[in-house]
């Protein structure tokens, strides 16, 4: 095989003809249709639905939950050479985003006496560097053998008529898949197989920009296992109707997830009979599944999202390198939210559970995002020291 052979080899034809589809065909929302979503309460801030909470405990100690953190791309946003989670978060410690992570889940361990494996979702231009970051650190005093890095895919670009990009002579031009490719990275490195065999029913979901992740939340396990729900979503209430999170919404009975720059702006502004926000559930990105569902949605069509980008390409034809318009296309995880026979909706109170690192300043910042840590350490020390499950979270908020 030669080497352009060789190239267009790695291209799955179906998905390609699927991207071409997705150029043609803008899907839209429908504001008419959509409803906002019914909330179950906060859990760490109201710590007493026991039932709830138990069943979520007895998950963890049965050794029936795994965590899964996406951590593709760099930190380049924020001002920093490497991966997004080696960034050094901590004011005062000066550990990083992926510590931050690592020593709940120590906590939580210990605390349940169970293995919790945890899978990192890495990207093809972070995976060497993550698992050395890692190593580097002794796994922070992790068994090595209990965290499971996967990388995740890429799909090719394509020119807005529908043609092949190529980054030089031979090489189609990639982008990672988006965080949707999670569900394929996992099948694909055999990692859902070993989870399964290892006796894991249930899986926790969460993104590495956000410290205040409060790890396997049992109370919200319990939720999705009491409702017997397939996928479950935690949400925050939206600040105000310019915030740029994604709205859980109801649309023809199902629950999905939309991202803010899809749905009108009067319909964002709308607001409720007591003053609310109309759409307030703001997507935190944290989600709780069955891992039957979560292999489904490895072999499911999740809908394509296109970005319209300027990149430096080769043009094949003229025999130059360009800059130019090109589509890069992407799965969102929360994608799967519709194909859930039930899906429940968790509302969290922000200041307890979200504050992401999202950029260098501003909102949703690194100064944002410590002032929230540090405020966060003081209300939990007033208000939940001593209360179930809550201690070891309180404990590892302060001094940070
Ligand atoms: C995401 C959600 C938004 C809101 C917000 C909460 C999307 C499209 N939007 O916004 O609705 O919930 O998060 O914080 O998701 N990642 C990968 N591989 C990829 C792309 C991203 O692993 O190909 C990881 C990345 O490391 C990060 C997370 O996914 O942990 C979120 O990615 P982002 O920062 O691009 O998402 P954002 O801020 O657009």
């Amino acid at each position: 095989m030669n080497k352009v052979e060789d190239a267009f080899s790695s291209i799955d034809i179906d998905m390609l003809e699927r991207q071409k589809n997705a150029l043609k065909n803008k899907s839209t929302v429908t504001p008419k249709d959509i409803k906002p979503p019914v909330l179950l309460c906060s859990s760490v801030s109201n710590p007493f639905q026991k039932d709830v909470l138990e069943l979520g405990e007895k998950a963890l100690r049965d050794n029936e939950v795994a965590v899964i953190t996406v951590a593709g791309g760099q930190a380049s946003r924020l001002g920093f050479q490497g991966p997004k989670g080696a960034y050094p978060l901590g004011e005062k410690s000066g550990i990083s985003l992926f510590q931050f992570m690592a020593e709940q889940i120590l906590e939580i361990r210990k605390k349940y006496s169970c293995h919790l494996p945890w899978v990192i979702q890495t990207g093809p231009d972070n995976h060497t560097e993550t698992i050395a970051f890692f190593l580097n650190r002794n796994w922070f005093g992790l068994p090595s053998s209990s965290v499971h890095f996967v990388c995740q895919g890429t799909l090719p670009a394509l020119y807005p008529d529908g043609q092949l990009v190529f980054s030089d002579v031979n090489t189609v031009f990639r982008n990672p898949d988006g965080h949707g490719g999670v569900y394929r990275a996992l099948k694909n490195a055999n990692t859902l197989n070993k989870l399964e065999s290892q006796g894991i029913k249930f899986l926790y979901y969460c993104q590495v920009d956000n410290p205040l992740v409060f790890i396997a939340d049992p109370i919200f396990i319990g939720h999705h296992l009491s409702n017997k729900a397939e996928m479950s979503v935690k949400v925050v209430e939206k600040r105000d109707p310019s915030e740029k999170v994604g709205l859980v919404v109801e649309q023809n009975g199902s629950i999905q997830c939309v991202e803010y720059s899809d749905i009108d702006e009067s319909l964002q502004k709308k607001r409720a009979e007591d003053g609310s926000l109309f759409l307030r559930a703001g997507n935190i990105a944290i989600h709780a599944y069955n891992l039957d569902f979560f292999k489904k949605m490895a072999e499911a069509e999740l809908p394509l999202h296109l970005a319209h980008k300027k990149s430096n390409v080769f043009n094949v034809k003229k025999h130059i390198f360009e800059e130019t318009e090109v589509v890069k296309f992407e799965t969102f995880v929360f994608d799967a939210l519709p194909l859930a026979s039930k899906a429940i909706v968790q509302l969290a109170d922000r200041n307890l559970e979200f504050s992401p690192v999202k950029n260098r300043e501003g909102n949703d910042s690194i100064k944002t995002s410590r002032e929230a840590i540090r405020d966060r350490a003081n209300l939990l020390e007033r208000e939940l020291l001593n209360k179930e499950p809550y201690q070891t979270f309180v404990r590892l908020s302060s001094s940070r």
